[in-house]
């Protein structure tokens, strides 16, 4: 629900803010987003017929997961080309003509850079793998074996050790992630100097910025044993290290800096610190990084492990990034996390019975994601409240990191039903399902047979039925988009955390003299308002209220309570 609010096409630049702080960034994971040709894998050309779409909802720059040339051994994670594109996808063509499409709707596109590591079939990997002395066998990192084992004690982010050996030489080479994702070697020079050109490349063609994968652990200080730990041993020797930062600092002023562009680093395990010595804008690296620790409110020790969801836990962790970094890139969903009505909301979406409270339940976390300070990326189908797989048994499963940590769980004598269960809970392919556009049998997605199955639930749960509705959680993102547009407090404000009842998040945004009060309860019930907040919905001094900008419920917080699951935007 929306009040006197009117949703405008939007301004995409607010004064001297970089376009890349009021836009709002879409993120297209292509092998599940729309297939153009029957042959059940989405494609660039299915892009191209979903840009009306994307620029209906307000869509300001579209995030496209790898389109390169590969193997597929990680769906596109793993490059054997940089410079083509994958035939399952299109071609250059095909791609040059998505750029200008995009950009005839004033949509800009950035790319994913996976520079840790290649493929093994990339060109680069082959010649350096075919013998000791090849000019390329520096471009990664191998190893003779220690004692007739590995090198090191380091544990691969999928599972298992992080070496592999090779026949050819006998030696080892290291893989933080599968065994067909070797790590470059980025004390090379060559490497960079690659990196480079690629940037310049793609820069060139209209790409408008990258998303840095796993960028924070590509340059290994050292390769001695690390600390033994539960997950990721060897960390210690990799993670945001110095020899990191001075080659973001100079990508950034070789090849960034020469462009209008912007990039956005995605960093594991790091810290506001760590953050703000990557992103902090004297620091000259990168724009904004993507962080994880918000995405633990349900997990312990790791994201394998599940339990209830924990608001309290969620927003004292927004709280301190917001607080502590100027910037941020917020998200609740990716192609690597399960549906949020899902893990947090327990919404199966299987259930037509449910709706209502998986809406509401969409929309809760969509006023969170545009109402904290920072730029907000979606992930495709979060728009229509999409839910996490219904898959049955293993056969539906692709993702090659479940399989890896399903095969450690098995050594680990975990029952099988169990493994099962946690498989399926975490499992990345829960947002890898094909995008709901339609109740057809191939859910508007593909006339042919789906390379991964498609939910059940797109008879309920589609485009076309959300497009169709007013109050859908499609209508609500578009308003909110349009809303931030048209709101510098939203967009460029101050956050302020204001005192609230258990499993309430409150704060205020503000910029001069306007002031927006976000309020967000995650209860399963009505909340009464403490008096911190209810000063700020009717203050004593001129007896005005508050304007309500929006609501996911027709409850009218100025009474002084707040429905269940309610969220709303005041303006004061
Ligand atoms: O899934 C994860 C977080 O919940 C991580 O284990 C993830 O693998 C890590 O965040 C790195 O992700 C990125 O690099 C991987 C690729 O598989 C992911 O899809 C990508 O987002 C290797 O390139
Ligand atoms: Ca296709």
């Amino acid at each position: 629900m929306f009040f006197g609010f009117k949703s405008k096409r939007s301004k995409k630049t607010v004064g001297s803010v970089p376009w890349w702080k009021t836009r709002t960034v879409y993120q297209i994971y292509p092998r599940s987003f729309c297939d153009s040709n029957g042959d059940g894998i989405g494609d660039i050309r299915g892009i191209i017929s979903k840009l009306d779409y994307l620029a209906d909802l307000g869509v300001g720059i579209i995030w496209l997961s790898p389109v390169y040339n590969s193997p597929n051994d990680d769906n596109g994670y793993d490059i054997s080309d940089y410079r083509s594109i994958h035939p399952d996808f299109g071609t250059l063509s095909d791609m040059k003509r998505l750029i200008a499409e995009a950009e005839r709707r004033d949509i800009k596109i950035i790319m994913d850079l996976v520079i840790n590591h290649t493929s093994d079939e990339h060109e680069w990997f082959k010649q350096s793998r075919s013998s000791k002395d090849n000019p390329y066998r520096d471009y990664y990192i191998w190893h003779e074996g220690k004692n007739g084992k590995e090198p090191n004690n380091w544990t691969s982010f999928f599972a298992g050790s992080a070496w592999e050996k090779d026949v050819r030489t006998g030696e080892y080479y290291l893989h933080l992630f599968s065994k067909k994702q070797p790590d470059l070697n980025w004390k090379n020079p060559k490497v960079a100097e690659e990196v480079r050109s690629i940037l310049k490349y793609w820069l060139d063609m209209g790409i408008a910025g990258f998303r840095c994968d796993v960028i924070n652990v590509i340059y290994k200080t050292s390769l001695e044993d690390g600390k033994k730990r539960l997950i990721l041993t060897g960390r210690e020797h990799y993670l945001s290290q110095k020899g990191c930062h001075s080659i973001l600092r100079s990508l950034k002023s070789d090849v960034f800096s020469q462009y209008d562009c912007f990039t956005v680093g995605e960093t594991v395990m790091v810290s506001t610190a760590d953050a703000n010595e990557l992103c902090a804008p004297e620091r000259k690296e990168l724009d904004m990084v993507f962080s994880f620790e918000h995405m633990d409110a349900d997990c312990i020790n790791n994201k394998w492990f599940k339990t209830s969801f924990k608001p309290e836990k969620l927003f004292s962790v927004l709280e301190k990034w917001q607080n502590e970094v100027d910037w941020n890139a917020n998200y609740f969903e990716n192609h690597d996390q399960p549906r949020i009505v899902s893990r947090y909301g327990s919404f199966t979406g299987i259930a037509e019975s449910e709706k209502e409270g998986r809406e509401r339940f969409a929309k809760l976390f969509a006023v969170l994601l545009f109402t904290l300070r920072g730029t907000p990326f979606m992930y495709q189908g979060q728009e229509l409240g999409m839910t996490n797989g219904d898959f049955k048994d293993w056969g539906d499963l692709r993702d090659v990191e479940s399989f890896n940590v399903a095969g450690l769980m098995k050594k680990l004598h975990f029952p099988a039903s169990k493994v099962w269960k946690l498989i399926l809970k975490a499992s990345r392919d829960n947002a890898r399902t094909p995008m709901q556009w339609s109740a057809e049998s191939g859910g508007g997605f593909t006339a042919g047979t789906p390379w991964i199955k498609l939910n059940a639930n797109r008879a309920h749960i589609n485009a076309r039925e959300q497009i169709s509705r007013e109050d859908s959680v499609y209508a609500f993102y578009k308003k909110l988009i349009a809303l931030r547009n048209e709101t510098p407090e939203l967009s460029e404000g101050s956050f302020k955390r204001i005192k609230s009842p258990k499993n309430v998040f409150a704060y205020l945004r503000s910029l001069s003299a306007h002031n927006c009060l976000v309020l967000l309860n995650f209860n399963r019930h009505a909340i009464r308002l403490n008096h911190d907040i209810q000063k700020y919905l009717v203050p004593e001094k001129n007896g005005h209220a508050g304007r309500i900008l929006c609501s996911n419920d027709s409850h009218n917080p100025l009474s002084g309570t707040l429905g269940a699951h309610q969220a709303c935007i005041i303006r004061l």
